[in-house]
């Protein structure tokens, strides 16, 4: 599809935040993998939630309470349609990416994870994909696996399957990775692991927010990802299982909401997804993400896969022109992320400067040190664009990037 320039003006005018001036320049907001911006319609829509319907859900018998359960359970049917699951009771309500994966580390690992057991991660994970595993394996006494990448910043796929044996339980791995951009093949990655009767947790924090993700197509076992980064509002995320794995799995946190009786000495539990939504939830961010979701439809998956194509496309020239630019992940198959350094400047400098011209971009690990350790760097400067960011913007990128360089020649 080719997308016009009208579109796009009419697209950024849904986003209030896109017309601030920043240091004095029209901002260009590069920083989309970190967070996206949101448009008015969810800004609205959280306004509107405690203007008319604010109540807590699941609770009272009143007009408020059940108006707010529907719309907080209607979100929970979009993310279901969403993701294609089997049904909206193995969609579960967190604060985010990072706690759906500590849920399962948690949960499943406390389960089924035994001393003497393998789990596999890769090089490329974000720290929440890392941490929450070396703290279970030291936890059970089992190991952890590392999958390398090589210079392109691609999984070593024959090395992963060799990894694999009767001794590993769970495989937890990245759709896209945040600071390379790769798009990982999870569905053969998940098929492997399957058959050697593991089970896999997908990290799409940095997917969901760009391109369909069907979780029966790719068999995903649990997949998470976070509201925030997908036009939603922050703390809210969404943990996906199957069905059989999360009745298998005893609840993550106590409290209210996920119990059905509690006597003095035990409790039983509710069914889910409700078993593992202990407390009052997020309850606007819920009602205002399923906003987000009917926004991103509308605009369209078709759209927004192109649109940001064609960005890394015309940036990833654009930046390779610029001498002594070097780019960190140049995988067959990437996302709109680019991450790089300018010959010997340091890239906190570079974000800095491009800071003062009203330029957003990350610079630094990017909660990946493991990645930066791979490729011997203390960081990049990153810059991951959205479907409402435009050429015109990359070339100020462009001209900032030579004025950095001049300052620092
Ligand atoms: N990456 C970035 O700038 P939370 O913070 O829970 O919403 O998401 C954590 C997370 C997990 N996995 C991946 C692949 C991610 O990219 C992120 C968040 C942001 O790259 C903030 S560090």
């Amino acid at each position: 599809m080719s997308i016009s320039t009208l579109d796009i003006a009419q697209i950024r005018a849904d986003f209030p935040i896109l017309s601030e001036k920043v240091n004095d320049h029209d901002l260009v907001y590069f920083d989309n993998a970190a967070t996206s911006q949101k448009p008015k319609v969810v800004i609205d829509a959280i306004s509107n939630y405690y203007t008319r319907i604010n109540s807590n859900i699941h609770r009272g018998v009143h007009y408020l309470s059940q108006r707010a359960t529907d719309a907080f359970e209607e979100t929970r049917i979009k993310v279901q349609q969403h993701l294609n699951a089997a049904h909206s009771h193995e969609i579960i309500f967190t604060k985010g990416t990072t706690d759906g994966i500590n849920l399962v580390a948690s949960s499943y690992g406390h389960s089924f994870i035994k001393e003497g057991d393998e789990v596999i991660i890769t090089n490329m994970e974000h720290h929440s994909n890392i941490v929450p595993w070396q703290l279970i394996c030291a936890q059970v006494g089992a190991s952890l696996k590392i999958v390398p990448i090589n210079d392109a910043g691609e999984l070593d796929l024959e090395t992963y399957k060799k990894l694999l044996n009767e001794k590993t339980k769970l495989v937890a791995v990245n759709h896209i990775s945040n600071a390379l951009g790769t798009i990982n093949d999870v569905k053969e990655i998940t098929k492997a692991a399957h058959a050697v009767g593991a089970v896999v947790l997908i990290d799409g924090a940095q997917s969901v927010p760009h391109m369909n993700v069907d979780v029966q197509d790719l068999d995903a076992d649990f997949y998470t990802f976070s509201a925030h980064k997908m036009c939603g509002p922050t703390g809210l995320g969404v943990l996906y299982g199957k069905e059989d794995l999360l009745n298998s799995m005893p609840p993550y946190q106590g409290g209210g909401e996920m119990i059905k009786e509690v006597f003095l000495d035990h409790s039983t539990f509710a069914d889910l997804p409700h078993k593992f939504e202990a407390g009052t939830p997020n309850i606007s961010e819920v009602v205002a993400f399923g906003t987000a979701i009917d926004y991103l439809n509308e605009i369209g998956w078709d759209f927004i896969h192109d649109q940001e194509k064609e960005l890394l496309d015309y940036a990833t020239a654009k930046l390779s022109s610029i001498e002594g630019l070097k780019i960190y992940g140049e995988a067959e198959k990437k996302a709109s992320v680019i991450s790089f350094l300018l010959e010997g400047i340091h890239p906190y400098d570079v974000g800095m400067i491009l800071d003062k011209l009203g330029i957003a971009v990350r610079t630094g690990h990017h909660c990946t040190q493991p990645i930066m350790d791979r490729f011997g760097i203390p960081g990049t400067v990153r810059a991951s664009f959205a479907f409402y960011n435009t050429t015109e913007e990359i070339d100020r990128l462009y001209e900032g990037l030579l004025r950095v360089k001049t300052m620092f020649s």
